[in-house]
């Protein structure tokens, strides 16, 4: 009895491990060639990415000692929300941002997890230098696209510390270039055009 209660369960561990996308990830320390998609100063959403319905934009001065990679402001989620969900809309390759609000002088790690669809593609994190500031960068790189990111603090080390965040950096994309030239080509086309109707 015992054996055939155990097959299905082998089975089943089998076909997960068999479906899971492995992904080269390289984790990244600074922004460096990364593109600024939203510092937070004005809107929670911005073209790129949407966050969860339960992240707020906060004032630097209440999460993280008035220090913030830009401006005066940074987004929260807070710890019962856990994890910040960040949902792109169009798969892109590259992610990084800041993080603090690690005060109290916590030892926990900040983890960032990347996605396509339901699938986890793989992660980095980064030991908080616990003093509140959000002074540390955490990104990755991966040869696998995602489409959505999370960030949380690892429990039960954070305690009670709410997720910030400031300066979402994103893959810099060389597609609107082509679209650009496409579309320039196709007017420069249309001028030649209507010159030779009019001349004719
Ligand atoms: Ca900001
Ligand atoms: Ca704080
Ligand atoms: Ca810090």
């Amino acid at each position: 009895m015992k054996k055939s209660l155990l097959a299905p369960a082998l089975l089943t561990s089998l076909l997960i491990s068999g479906n899971a996308v492995s992904a080269v990830i390289t984790q990244i320390a600074a922004p460096g060639a990364l593109t600024l998609s939203n510092n937070f100063e004005t809107s929670k959403n911005n073209a790129d990415v949407t966050f969860n319905s339960t992240a707020v934009i906060m004032t630097a001065a209440q999460a993280t000692s008035n220090v913030t990679p830009s401006g005066d402001k940074g987004l929260v989620d807070s710890v019962g929300n856990a994890p910040l969900v960040g949902t792109l809309s169009s798969a892109t390759t590259s992610v990084g941002l800041w993080f603090g609000n690690d005060d109290f002088n916590l030892d926990f790690n900040a983890v960032l997890e990347i996605f396509d669809g339901a699938t986890l593609l793989g992660s980095v994190s980064v030991l908080s230098n616990a003093n509140d500031y959000a002074d540390q960068f955490i990104g990755l790189s991966s040869d696998v696209a995602f489409d959505s990111f999370h960030i949380y603090y690892q429990r039960p080390n954070a305690a009670g510390l709410s997720v910030y965040i400031d300066d979402l950096y994103l893959a810099s994309t060389s597609v609107p270039e082509p679209a650009t030239l496409t579309l320039l080509g196709l007017g420069l086309a249309g001028i030649g055009f209507s010159r030779k109707k009019k001349t004719a």
